[in-house]
């Protein structure tokens, strides 16, 4: 966990980058497909899940501690992901819905930099990272 400053933009021009944020989403699917049958199931999204209700919370959802309420949320956003009801999310589906929740976010976030605690290995990260190193790179060239 860190505590980095983000904004709208970072997190487009992340989006736009299709290289890298392929790149990622395909690595974030192998990692969450521990089973490796090229789909997640429910419990093998739970980890994504999980981290995605900690930025709904961040977003001013108040997401109170009830297990079912939790469970509830988790059941919906898994909905979303599984565009086609079939119960298991392939990473089309992944691709797809990650990148609508970012372009929300995006806007929501709009201009002004927010503090956010994000997860090492989350997008939102990788956004800001690659950010950072295009900075980096824009410095010494
Ligand atoms: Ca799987
Ligand atoms: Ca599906």
């Amino acid at each position: 966990m860190s505590v980095e400053l983000l904004d709208g933009g970072i997190i487009l021009s992340f989006i736009e980058d299709d290289e890298a944020f392929t790149g990622s989403v395909e690595n974030r699917f192998a990692y969450l497909d521990t089973n490796h049958d090229g789909l997640l199931s429910y419990p093998e999204m739970l980890k994504e899940l999980q981290s995605l209700r900690m930025i709904e919370t961040h977003f001013g959802i108040d997401v109170k501690a009830d297990p079912e309420e939790i469970s509830r949320v988790y059941d919906s956003l898994f909905l979303q992901f599984d565009r086609d009801s079939n119960g298991s999310i392939n990473l089309e589906e992944f691709k797809a819905e990650t990148k609508r929740m970012m372009v929300d976010m995006a806007n929501d976030l709009g201009f002004l930099p927010v503090q956010m605690i994000l997860d090492e290995d989350s997008f939102l990260k990788k956004a800001v990272d690659r950010e950072f190193m295009k900075l980096q790179s824009d410095v010494s060239t």
